[in-house]
């Protein structure tokens, strides 16, 4: 029998290998992030997937924010999974019975959960755009978006200002896209874990137990989001036992109101609406969540208004923000021993020298291709060149080798997780285009 396929050699085997992926995780409307471990449309996913699609084909990159722009609700959100109705209702846990969107708020196109995740999407949207503005324009692609996408953002504006400061808030470590985070330990905590026999995890068939959240986590997932869910997903009613403002959440939501502008200038609309927001959000992100003594961006844990002072990923990804005031002493922690940019390794998702680190486990150590993405393009935009070509050779031999793992062990380079992932393929084509 023929053994494993040998890794990818040069830019041209690596960008086929990448094609191949995405091409065996599309299901003729949109892509799945992992054939087995998650079966149906994630929102942030989709937008990195976008990404990488616009350089296979910029229709089908259209498709995929279309189709998850589409499954928006009627105040705006858009939901952090839309399942496919072709896969087994219970083979993703929590599904669509868990969730039960539809007489919630959700559209009448698709069922969904309904907590959201980070908004990427408008970022995505003017990256697809600017690939192919002629195709694009034919079909009406911004026209169609650009609705959607100011509403999502006037969701997470109205209904998610929860600390007051104007930043947008997650209620659920899942909407952080950053699961169990160090950062979330604290806060996750206080909420009273849902028992063990009243539901059962499907991830554990798809992955090693050592490389996932816990089963302790997840009684506290599956608590969280049946207390919204039973509160009808209505921000000012759930109790929202966990709430935080995330930088990593808040960062792209700037970013994405920067693109927001750039589309609406494209179609002749208000620009400058959207560039007074992110102006305003950048205020209150650096007012809120920066710690001038540390370096540092850190989430704030809104039941006691304190910072939560774990250094993770999220911290850094303020980077992409655009005139960001304190960007070079941002970049120093970036290259400073927590982080070790600059040393031929992807980010690690949490700091090195933290007390919970751990190499395996999910988002508590392991480098993820989407964040070091993220990171990559900020070190760009703040001239930090040699430092960005560090990491993009790093992320480009990592996809490689690791036949495109959703994360990494920090140190070592080696897989963890699911293979073939969808995002880490998308900004691998990204990088190499
Ligand atoms: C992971 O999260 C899902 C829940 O949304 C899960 O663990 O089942 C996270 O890595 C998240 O960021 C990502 O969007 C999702 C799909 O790739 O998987």
């Amino acid at each position: 029998a023929p053994g494993p396929a040998a890794a990818p050699g040069t830019a041209a085997e690596l960008r086929r290998a990448a094609t191949r992926v995405l091409l065996g995780n599309w299901t003729g409307r949109s892509t799945v992030p992992s054939r087995g471990l998650y079966p149906h449309q994630w929102s942030w996913d989709s937008a990195f997937i976008a990404v990488g699609l616009r350089h296979l084909s910029p229709r089908r990159a259209q498709w995929e924010l279309e189709s998850m722009t589409a499954a928006q609700w009627a105040d705006g959100r858009l939901p952090h999974i839309v399942f496919d109705p072709a896969t087994p209702r219970g083979a993703y846990f929590p599904g669509p019975d868990f969730w039960r969107s539809a007489g919630a708020g959700a559209g009448a196109n698709a069922e969904t959960s309904g907590i959201v995740q980070p908004p990427v999407h408008a970022i995505a949207a003017w990256e697809v755009h600017r690939a192919d503005p002629e195709t694009s324009r034919r079909r009406g692609f911004l026209e169609r978006v650009y609705p959607r996408l100011a509403a999502w953002h006037h969701y997470l504006a109205r209904e998610r200002d929860l600390g007051g400061a104007g930043l947008a808030a997650a209620v659920h470590p899942w909407e952080s896209g950053m699961d169990n985070s160090p950062a979330w330990d604290a806060a996750l905590a206080r909420v009273a874990p849902a028992p063990a026999d009243s539901f059962a995890r499907r991830d554990l068939d798809h992955a090693p137990v050592a490389d996932r959240p816990t089963d302790a986590d997840y009684g506290r997932y599956v608590r969280l989001a049946a207390d919204y869910r039973d509160h009808g997903y209505d921000d000012a009613r759930a109790p929202h036992a966990f709430r935080v403002e995330d930088p990593s959440m808040n960062a792209l939501l700037i970013a994405a109101e920067h693109a927001l502008a750039a589309i609406a200038a494209e179609l002749g609309g208000d620009a400058a609406a959207h560039s007074g927001r992110a102006a305003v959000l950048t205020k209150a992100l650096v007012g809120t969540l920066y710690d001038p003594g540390a370096r540092m961006f850190f989430a704030r844990d809104l039941v006691t208004g304190a910072h939560i002072a774990e250094h993770t990923v999220a911290g850094l990804v303020p980077l992409i923000v655009p005139g960001l005031p304190v960007a070079a002493d941002l970049v120093a922690t970036a290259r400073g021993p927590r982080f070790g940019i600059g040393q031929g390794r992807l980010v690690p998702s949490y700091d090195r020298t933290g007390h919970a680190f751990d190499p395996c486990r999910y988002w508590r150590g392991p480098g993820w291709f989407n964040m070091s993405w993220l990171v990559h393009r900020g070190l760009v935009l703040h001239g930090a060149a040699d430092l960005a070509a560090d990491l993009r050779t790093a992320m480009t031999a990592a996809a490689g080798r690791t036949g495109f793992a959703e994360y990494v062990d920090p140190h070592s380079g080696q897989a963890r997780g699911a293979r073939a992932f969808s995002w880490t393929a998308a900004v691998t084509l990204d990088l190499l285009a």
